[in-house]
């Protein structure tokens, strides 16, 4: 039977720059994102706006005062198809606190004309820049055995 596991992502937005933060260890190590993680994985039963706040704070010692959901993207591994990443992501331009680095994670400001791509899951240069502009995306990715994409879909919607 199929799993979904819901995980979170969020890009902090200041002006022209946007917050990333380089994976230090785990899935995703040494990529460029967003924050986030699995939803309920430490605490039971948590939603996942509740999940979105814990991550973020537990990554970035960053406590959202504001925030969007603006995608919902669905990860398919072609070697693990019995599971689906459910990603839940959001932006937000209002928190307490100053990016920090953590064991998991090491924050950086980018402009966002510059963001670094090549040094980031593949497929976010396919949806981010939609995010980005402001839009709602629904999206599903499949990858292969070596995290490389094989088929994408990607869907503008109006409200979640
Ligand atoms: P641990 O290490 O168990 O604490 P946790 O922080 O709960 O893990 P993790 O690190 O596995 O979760 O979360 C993965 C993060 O990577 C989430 O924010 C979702 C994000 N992510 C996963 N696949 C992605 C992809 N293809 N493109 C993308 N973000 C992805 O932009």
């Amino acid at each position: 039977m199929k799993e979904t596991k819901n995980l979170t992502l969020c890009f902090l937005i200041d002006g022209d720059n946007i917050c990333l933060a380089m994976k230090k260890r785990g899935f995703g190590a040494n990529r460029w994102n967003g924050v986030g993680g699995k939803v309920g994985d430490k605490v039971n039963g948590e939603t996942v706006e509740e999940g979105l706040l814990r991550e973020v704070k537990e990554e970035i010692g960053v406590d959202l005062k504001e925030y969007d959901k603006v995608g919902e993207i669905t990860f398919v591994f072609i070697d693990n198809p019995d599971t689906e990443l459910l990603v839940h992501t959001f932006v937000s331009h209002q928190w307490d606190g100053e990016p920090t680095e953590s064991e998991e994670m090491k924050p950086q400001w980018f402009k966002i004309d510059e963001i670094p791509y090549d040094d980031m899951w593949s497929d976010d240069r396919c949806w981010l820049p939609t995010v980005l502009e402001g839009k709602k995306i629904k999206a599903r990715f499949k990858f292969d055995e070596n995290e490389e994409p094989l088929e994408n879909e990607i869907l503008e919607i109006l409200e979640f």
